[in-house]
């Protein structure tokens, strides 16, 4: 650890690390087990248009989601493309300005128009008063597609009743959510439909990868005919085809992902849990916490800096961190309203969206980040605060 900020790698000092220490989880399947998923997909010489691996990973998926319908797609964008198409979407749909660019332009992709709400403070997702707000200035919008972000469900409930009363759709991005519940119910389950991402920095992981789970078998049908003409069970009508196939390797990675699956969460569970303890009392430092009372799949170690009583802000930090090869990220700036595209048309203020990507940081966690190099990231982060008046001297 260091002595002196004289020792941060930002002054000159070596790098704590080794080797870059990525956000996100980074879930490898051991070798042998890869090797035997790989040699039946080679013997078999059949190699995506949703086959035997395909069909046992979306098995287990509807199982463990408790959902009658979990299609797999190539990548989470896509699925919600997919999802947006087959639900007959048109016009404006209420999204939030603070989630990943992905989950506007997939809407963007096919002609609707993403319409920006901003998000809780607390929370960080969108409630009730946010889309209310929104919709005011968008009367005319077709539906809403809430974020749960960092696993955290939105309430779900009370947008479920605002989509009924004003004849809307619901549906959610759950690309962070995928084992966690709400209410104890499964995300999966609610509203229309819900769509997972399995890339490689996310809990489950089938390298790229997603899926969209659904209770309305009418609806899978129409996404699954779009997602390709292999793998339909009956033939609808759907607007356009479309490729968003998920070959037999995405499905092997994927089913040997959910065979570590438990593992991964219990020791995600235990990292937060040393953040908490290392960082929760830190001034200026707030943890994002799973849902109390939930199954969480706990993948998402994040924190809001309030600069004035940490010491320095984030930008500083995650800048001070990248030197030591810890490589927070910085999340999710800037708010959508204020990029391309969607930035060249008048938006709306964001106050909490913009004050959020001033101050949400990510740090490390997933199968990389064992409890030593939690500590060293919470020392690290200690020491910056505890010498972060001489540091901006310094600096
Ligand atoms: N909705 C939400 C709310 C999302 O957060 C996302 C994606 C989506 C929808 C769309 O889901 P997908 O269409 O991707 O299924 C990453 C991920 O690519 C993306 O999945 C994620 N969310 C987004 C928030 O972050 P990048 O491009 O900034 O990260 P990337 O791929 O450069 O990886 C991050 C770090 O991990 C790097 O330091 C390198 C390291 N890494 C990455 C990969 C892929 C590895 O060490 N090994 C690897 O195999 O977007």
């Amino acid at each position: 650890m260091k002595k002196s900020i004289d020792d941060l790698a930002v002054f000159g000092g070596g790098p704590l690390l080794e080797k870059p220490l990525p956000v996100g989880q980074m879930n490898m399947p051991s070798w042998e087990g890869f090797r035997e998923r790989m040699q039946g997909i080679l013997d078999r010489r059949y190699y995506t248009n949703h086959g035997v691996l395909a069909q046992e990973f979306e098995e287990r998926l509807c199982g463990i989601l408790k959902v009658r319908n979990a299609v797999t797609i190539t990548n989470a964008t896509i699925g919600i493309s997919l999802a947006a198409l087959a639900m007959g979407m048109k016009g404006k749909v209420i999204v939030p300005a603070f989630t990943s660019a992905a989950t506007a332009q997939a809407l963007e992709w096919i002609g609707l128009e993403p319409a920006f709400c901003d998000v809780n403070p607390f929370t960080h997702a969108v409630s009730v008063e946010t889309v209310e707000a929104a919709l005011e200035r968008h009367p005319d919008a077709t539906g809403v597609l809430g974020v749960h972000l960092w696993g955290n469900a939105c309430d779900t409930e009370g947008l479920g009743e605002l989509a009924k009363r004003r004849g809307l759709s619901v549906f959610y991005d759950a690309a962070h959510a995928f084992g966690c519940t709400h209410g104890g119910r499964s995300v999966g389950t609610f509203g229309d439909c819900e769509i997972f991402s399995f890339h490689a920095t996310k809990v489950l992981n089938s390298c790229e990868g997603g899926c969209v789970a659904t209770n309305d078998d009418d609806l899978a049908e129409r996404i699954r005919n779009l997602r390709s003409s292999y793998g339909r069970r009956r033939d609808v009508e759907v607007p356009v085809n479309a490729n968003g196939r998920f070959s037999e390797f995405q499905a092997a990675f994927g089913l040997l992902s959910l065979d570590d699956f438990e593992a991964n969460c219990a020791r995600n569970t235990e990292t937060l849990e040393r953040y908490r303890n290392g960082l929760g009392e830190v001034p200026g430092l707030r943890m994002i916490l799973p849902d109390a009372g939930e199954r969480h799949n706990c993948q998402y170690a994040v924190f809001e800096v309030d600069a004035d009583r940490f010491g320095i802000d984030r930008d500083h930090l995650a800048d001070i961190l990248g030197q030591e090869n810890i490589l927070a990220r910085k999340c999710f700036t800037p708010g959508l309203h204020r990029c391309v595209p969607f930035s060249r048309v008048p938006q709306p203020d964001m106050p909490v969206t913009d004050d959020l990507c001033r101050k949400v940081i990510q740090l490390p966690s997933g199968s990389m980040v064992g409890p030593r190099e939690t500590d060293s990231v919470i020392g690290l982060v200690r020491f910056i605060h505890e010498n972060a008046q001489a540091i901006g001297r310094k600096a």
